[in-house]
């Protein structure tokens, strides 16, 4: 099983996304996803000009041993860039693996604990009704979870809601978009949408919704409390996590329940999160947070501590994370839900897959690995566009938390 070579695709179907393919001397390759949004190229140079060549020669089927190699071997232990190359060589290893022995990687994981993945969507929309509308979409294609956004009223611009209606994209081709942010509005408007959603739909969807980081702590723990009687499923990222410890403040004032971890990338980022138990769910992703072997690391501290996994999933990870993901969240023991933003119809082409969905239900499909493949002839007919994602200003042009 010896690595003959390791290749980083780059290709733009619809938005970037950056694959790594290793091949082995037998002939199997194995693919992963290390897209970094907004920071693609850095993430490809630190695989072509410093990890692949570390790879040539190597088993394949060492993969704990390969993973330590890179963390260990790097010295510059974490960070996003490098978490992201090592998720992408780990998960690409794992294919491989699931493709030699010709098994699905959930079963190499320990089997399916489950018939299939809970998935959520986002609804969205510029105002309640338009979000309600959204919402109702999502409930009638079967989805059991249901994430809403909603622009405020006032504000000019909101996160997670595209400015001409229709999907939602968040990096901007060319140029950093300036947005802007009134915690003030936000904190008014936001009961009303959970409101209004319990108003028309009642209790039978989880109902979730993100805050994209833009709470202080005790900002959070006040939209906490307010929308405590819509008994959401949870409520995302309410403030920046670098100090883990701020989220006691939140948890003294709220039993609304929490997810944060969708831009963490190492274990350490989660520690006291995870053993305070200051949140509920955790929602670090294969490609940044160092791939199948280190997300089974976190997933296990978290299920000491009854913290259930609620992997990101946006349309900025690929079609290979996402497929890869769904055999993770199918056989851990505790899997909370998996965010599927959907993909563009060109991307979904460019990576052709095994996964299948039923309504708000999804399955990783039997094929052996994580069962996703790039065409690489088409991949080549979308050549990388810069994009940036936005920033936050408040009124007085103070730069937020985007
Ligand atoms: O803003 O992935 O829950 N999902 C999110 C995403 C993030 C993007 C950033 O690249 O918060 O929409
Ligand atoms: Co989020």
């Amino acid at each position: 099983m010896k690595i003959v070579s390791a290749e980083v695709i780059i290709t733009c179907p619809g938005r970037n996304f950056v694959t790594l393919k290793i091949r082995t001397e037998d002939g199997v390759h194995g693919l992963g996803d290390a897209t970094l949004n907004g920071r693609e190229l850095a993430v490809a140079s630190y695989l072509r000009d410093h990890v692949c060549p570390m790879l040539i020669g190597r088993d394949a089927s060492r993969i704990e041993d390969t993973w330590q190699l890179l963390y260990k071997g790097a010295y510059w232990r974490r960070g996003p860039v490098t978490m992201s190359a090592i998720g992408a060589v780990d998960m690409a290893l794992w294919d491989i693996l699931g493709k030699s022995t010709g098994m699905p990687l959930y079963k190499l994981l320990g089997g399916a604990s489950r018939t299939g993945v809970m998935v959520y969507g986002h609804a969205t929309g510029r105002d309640i009704p338009e979000a309600l509308d959204e919402f109702a979409r999502y409930a009638e294609a079967g989805y059991q979870a249901i994430r809403i956004q909603s622009g405020v009223p006032n504000m000019r611009s909101v996160y997670g809601v595209s400015k001409g209606g229709g999907t939602y994209e968040p990096a901007t081709k060319g140029r950093v978009d300036e947005q802007y942010w009134s915690t003030e509005k936000y904190l008014d408007f936001a009961p009303k949408l959970f409101e209004a959603v319990r108003e028309r739909f009642g209790f039978d969807h989880h109902l979730l919704h993100d805050a994209h980081h833009r709470l202080t702590p005790i900002e959070a723990a006040r939209l906490g409390k307010a929308v405590e009687p819509y008994r959401l499923f949870w409520i995302e990222d309410p403030t920046p996590a670098e100090n883990q410890a701020a989220f006691r403040l939140i948890r003294q004032h709220t039993v609304t329940p929490i997810a944060v971890g969708e831009i963490f990338n190492s274990i350490w980022d989660c520690k006291q999160l995870i053993e305070e138990q200051l949140i509920d769910y955790i929602r670090a992703t294969l490609t940044h947070a160092g791939g199948i072997t280190h997300l089974k690391r976190i997933a296990d501290l978290a299920s000491l501590y009854q913290v259930r996994t609620g992997c990101h999933g946006a349309s900025d990870l690929s079609p290979v994370c996402m497929g890869a993901a769904l055999h993770f969240d199918l056989a851990i023991p505790n899997f909370g839900v998996q965010e599927y933003m959907g993909y563009p119809e060109e991307a979904l082409e460019v990576f052709p897959h095994a996964w299948t969905k039923d309504g708000g239900l999804m399955h990783p499909g039997e094929a052996p690995g994580h069962g996703v493949e790039i065409d690489e002839k088409l991949a080549a007919r979308y050549p990388y566009d810069p994009a940036y994602l936005p920033v936050a200003r408040l009124d007085d042009g103070t730069l937020w938390n985007w």
